[in-house]
C-alpha cells in the first residue's frame, strides 16, 4: 500500500498542468491498444468508430486527451506495423496537436513513450516534415505521466492519469510483463483465442485491487477527484461518492466509452453504430451518465 501511495504522489506533484473553463470542451478516450490489425489487434473491430467520434469531436473544437494505452506496445515490439493499419487514426490525432489541442499520458502498455527520445523518433520516422515550420509542429508531442487539470479562478482541479500507478506488477514490472505478453500471450490469444491474464480487465480480483487503491489515495487526499483508465470498466460516481472516474476503453465489443467534459459538465457517453431497416449503418452517439455539474466533484 505505502509504495502505491508514494507512486502515485509522485504523479500527482509531476503532473503537466493544463488550465480549462466553462469554455472548455474534452473528450477522454484510453485503452485503445492499437495493434498490427492481425488476431491479437484488439482495437481494430471498433477503429470506424473511433475516427468517426474523432472526427466530429475535433470538428466541434475539443481537446483531445488520450489516458494512455493508446498503442500495443507489448504484443508489438515495433511501432511501424501499428502506424501503417491505423494511419487514419494517427492523422486525426495529428490535427489535434497542430491546434494545440492534444495530451497524451502514457500507461503500462506504451510506458516506453516515458522517454521523449523514443517519441522524438517515432515521429521522425513517420511524420516526415516538408519544412522547418512543419518540423516544429509534428515533433512538439509530449507523452506526460499525469495532467492536473485547473479550473480557472477556482484552487480545484482533476488529476489524470493512466491507473496502473496502483497496479504494481504493471509500474515497476512491466517490461516482465511486457516480455510475457509479446512472446506468449500474443500467440495464445492469436492461436487459441485466450486472453492476456495480465490485463486488469480480463482479470476481476485485480481491477477491483487496483480501484481500492485508487480509492484509498483519493481518500488520504481529500477526496482529490480523479479521471483514469486501465481497467476497461468505466465508472461514473454519484455526486457525494469517492470522484473516480474511468474512461472505460475503446476495445470494448462494439463501442468505445469516453468521458467528456464540457460547459464545466462532466459526462460519460458511448459511440456506437447502428443499422438501419435499409440496412444502411449509422455511427452515433449516446450519454450513459450525466452531465452532472463539475463542483459536485471537486
Ligand atoms: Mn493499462
Amino acid at each position: 500500500m505505502g509504495i502505491v501511495n508514494k507512486i502515485i504522489d509522485r504523479a500527482y506533484k509531476k503532473a503537466k498542468t493544463v488550465s480549462i473553463n466553462k469554455d472548455s470542451k474534452i473528450i477522454f478516450f484510453s485503452d485503445l491498444h492499437k495493434g498490427d490489425n492481425s488476431y491479437a489487434d484488439d482495437f481494430t473491430h471498433n477503429y470506424k468508430i473511433y475516427n468517426q467520434a474523432l472526427k466530429e469531436y475535433f470538428k466541434n473544437d475539443f481537446t483531445y486527451i488520450e489516458v494512455g494505452d493508446g498503442i500495443e506496445l507489448w504484443e508489438n515490439s515495433s511501432f511501424e506495423p501499428i502506424f501503417l493499419a491505423h494511419e487514419n487514426t494517427f492523422n486525426l490525432l495529428k490535427l489535434f496537436n497542430k491546434k494545440g489541442k492534444l495530451h497524451m499520458i502514457w500507461g503500462n502498455h506504451d510506458m516506453e513513450f516515458r522517454n521523449p527520445l523514443k517519441v522524438e523518433k517515432v515521429l521522425r520516422s513517420f511524420f516526415i516534415p516538408k519544412n522547418i515550420v512543419a518540423k516544429d509542429q509534428y515533433f512538439d508531442l509530449e507523452y506526460y505521466e499525469s495532467l492536473l487539470l485547473e479550473i480557472e479562478n477556482t484552487k480545484k482541479n482533476i488529476f489524470v492519469l493512466h491507473g496502473h500507478q496502483a497496479d504494481y506488477m504493471n509500474y515497476i514490472h512491466w517490461k516482465f510483463s511486457r516480455f510475457f505478453v509479446r512472446y506468449f500471450w500474443k500467440y495464445m490469444q492469436k492461436w487459441f483465442g485466450i486472453s492476456d491474464p495480465t490485463s486488469p480487465a480480463k482479470n476481476y480480483t485485480s481491477l477491483i485491487r487496483v480501484e481500492k487503491k485508487i480509492n484509498k489515495w483519493i481518500v488520504k487526499n481529500k477526496n482529490q477527484m480523479v479521471i483514469c483508465g486501465h481497467t476497461h470498466r468505466p465508472r461514473f460516481p454519484d455526486p457525494g461518492d469517492l470522484p473516480h472516474f474511468n474512461t472505460g476503453s475503446c476495445v470494448h465489443p462494439e463501442s468505445i466509452i469516453g468521458i467528456e467534459i464540457n460547459n464545466l459538465k462532466i459526462s460519460l457517453v458511448k459511440w456506437y453504430q447502428i443499422t438501419n431497416n435499409d440496412k444502411t449503418v449509422k455511427i452515433v452517439k449516446t450519454i450513459l451518465e450525466g452531465p452532472t455539474d463539475l463542483e459536485k466533484f471537486l
